[in-house]
């Protein structure tokens, strides 16, 4: 695609494309998820790369497998709580090994950022018994993405990189290198990849050599490395914590820095102990390399100085250890909150005002309707995880709404349902609860930055692909009531709800219109108030639209927020909003 060697100032999640790109990967399968997305869609740039979004991180785990099998490098890449949804495969791919190298990034978010948790990754690389790699900047982010592939075929495993986001979204300095494409051929090989018992059986102690040989690599390789200063006080770190330790202490301190956090090495950390006066672990989230070191027989400090929760800075590193902390305002305080709200011109708004006027019990889900969530709306009563809406709904409806009309509905996405709401439907189909499921299409997978999704009728690159019809599919799960609302009117969702509502039967409600922050969206002119008309009753207010305040008693539009989606205007009774009132 471009010259082979450049520096660049780089983003790390752009970094590990280019390394993607650099170590010969041929096949690409994610699922999007903040702070990942950005690798996939980086490396959709380069033409010598096959790329797709799968429907889950399940299914695209799984397409890697199958490519690498194939013999070509594949790769896939999702946030920590897809890596949960890929678990299946991957442990048991820790088994089977790999053909051509096979590398899956996990992106972790601590501070939650983004996320309904805040999970440690590197928990999943120990308990699959699996080789993980953390870069500490765009420059590691390259390189060790091109190791981990070497590591992959070398020690017939599948290799785990963990990003963070503040490596994932940061930009430092890399260098840019040329392309190479190491082809495998495939062969048939049954004891290997037929992970039956009898197979499987086999397998395990190759998996636990695999790991003492990657001890080994661990204590030699360059993955890992010493930084000698100051001896009165050693630090273990890793990731982003190795760039807060560096510019707090420079050589003020000695440093081993971990570049693979698992298997963890066991001399090189006695070596290091024993050179220092104070040893203390710096590491986001879970005591893991703590623990492993305390494992050995070695004394050491960490969880007691930091938090188990949240990220860290050079501030609370620098306090904690009794540096100087700079002066000047924390960034909470320098910035000010902006609690997130559905956008103007939301499509998700209008249905979720009629659930509320309807006073429904909305069982919710992951994406940007989670914001049904907030004042004034209110109204969704728990999110878990992705598709987890439509397995509530059956389980809660079961037990409290079978006798009686349910009011009880699941809110799912488009991507969400295509991602793992589809199964969850299908229990609703065989066990028969009388349960209401609003899909919420608006056409993208809005959340995450508007990724196309097998509902969309676009690939990757935006060109044409499949097309999933979500009335056909619902229909052929056996769901007899399938209909159709514009949430743009408010009366016909009212109407549709009530009549799917006392139905005697499942139903599947399906919220049509597209993202109003698509391009090819076209808007209405903003909506003007007729100051006149308007009595400040803030009926209008009842929405939540971003758009729409008060000013001096009345109604005010913000022209540049406003999408003219007209939802508001069906809300006022003085008929004082609408294209042709009177501007204040
Ligand atoms: C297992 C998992 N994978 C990925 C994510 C990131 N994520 C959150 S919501 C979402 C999809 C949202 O799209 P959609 O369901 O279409 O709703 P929209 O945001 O467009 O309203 C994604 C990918 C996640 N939270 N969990």
């Amino acid at each position: 695609m471009d010259s082979p060697k450049k520096k660049e100032l780089m983003l790390g999640n752009k970094a590990v494309a280019r390394g993607l790109y650099e170590a010969g990967v041929c096949f690409i399968s994610s699922y999007p998820g903040t702070p990942s997305t950005e690798i996939t869609e980086e490396a959709a740039k380069y033409d010598e790369i096959y790329c797709e979004w799968a429907p889950n991180e399940k299914v695209a785990m799984e397409a890697a497998f199958g490519a690498s099998l194939a013999g070509r490098r594949a790769f896939c890449a999702q946030k920590h709580v897809g890596l949960n949804v890929a678990a299946d495969p991957l442990y048991t791919m820790s088994y089977t090994g790999v053909n051509a190298g096979l590398v899956v990034a996990v992106a972790d978010d601590a501070g939650m950022h983004s996320s309904q948790n805040e999970q440690d990754s590197r928990h999943h690389a120990i308990a699959a018994k699996l080789p993980m790699l953390e870069p500490a900047d765009s420059a590691e982010a390259l390189a060790f993405t091109k190791k981990a592939f070497e590591i992959s075929e070398q020690f017939d495993t599948p290799v785990l990189i963990k990003m963070c986001t503040r490596v994932a979204h940061s930009q430092s300095l890399v260098e840019t290198g040329e392309r190479t494409v190491p082809l495998k051929e495939y062969e048939k090989n049954i004891a290997k990849y037929v992970m039956m018992p009898g197979n499987a059986i086999k397998r395990h102690p190759i998996v636990e050599q695999r790991t003492r040989d990657l001890i080994a690599l661990a204590e030699t390789g360059d993955l890992n490395r010493v930084e000698m200063g100051d001896t009165s006080l050693g630090i273990i770190t890793h990731s982003t914590s190795y760039q807060y330790v560096k510019e707090v202490f420079g050589d003020k301190a000695s440093v081993l820095k971990l570049g693979m956090t698992n298997p963890l090495p066991e001399k090189l950390i006695r070596d290091f102990a024993a050179k220092v006066d104070r040893l203390v672990v710096v590491e986001e989230l879970d005591p893991i390399i703590e623990n492993h070191v305390k494992s050995l027989g070695i004394a050491c400090e960490g969880k007691n100085l930091f938090p188990l929760e949240g990220e860290f800075s050079q501030n609370l590193i620098a306090a904690k250890l009794g540096q100087s902390v700079p002066a000047g305002r924390s960034l909470d305080e320098a910035i000010p909150p902006r609690p997130p709200v559905m956008c103007a011109g939301c499509p998700h708004r209008g249905m979720f005002y009629t659930l509320k006027q309807n006073k429904c019990t909305v069982l919710g889900d992951i994406g940007c309707y989670t914001l049904g969530a907030a004042a004034p709306l209110a109204t969704v009563d728990s999110t878990l995880c992705m598709g987890a809406s439509i397995g509530a709904v059956h389980g809660f409806n079961k037990m409290l709404n079978e006798a009686s009309e349910s009011k009880t509905v699941a809110v799912i996405g488009d991507s969400t349902f295509m991602h793992s709401g589809m199964t969850g439907l299908a229990n609703v189909a065989y066990n028969q609860s009388n349960s209401t499921v609003i899909i919420l299409d608006n056409s993208i997978t809005g959340m995450t930055g508007h990724q196309q999704n097998p509902t969309t009728g676009y690939n990757i690159k935006g060109d044409p692909a499949g097309k999933i019809d979500l009335e056909a599919l619902c229909r052929a799960m056996g769901f007899n009531r399938v209909r159709v609302a514009d949430p743009y009117n408010l009366k016909e969702c009212d109407t549709v709800l009530k009549e799917e509502l006392s139905a005697a039967e499942p139903s599947v409600i399906i919220s049509r219109r597209p993202c109003a922050l698509l391009k090819y969206v076209k808007h209405k002119p903003a909506l003007k108030v007729d100051t006149d008309k308007c009595v400040g009753c803030q009926s209008c207010m009842r929405i939540g639209c971003p758009a729409i305040s008060i000013k001096n008693g009345k109604a005010a539009v913000d022209t540049t927020l406003c999408v003219g989606c007209g939802v508001c205007s069906q809300l006022c009774h003085f008929d004082a909003l609408g294209s042709g009132a009177k501007e204040a």
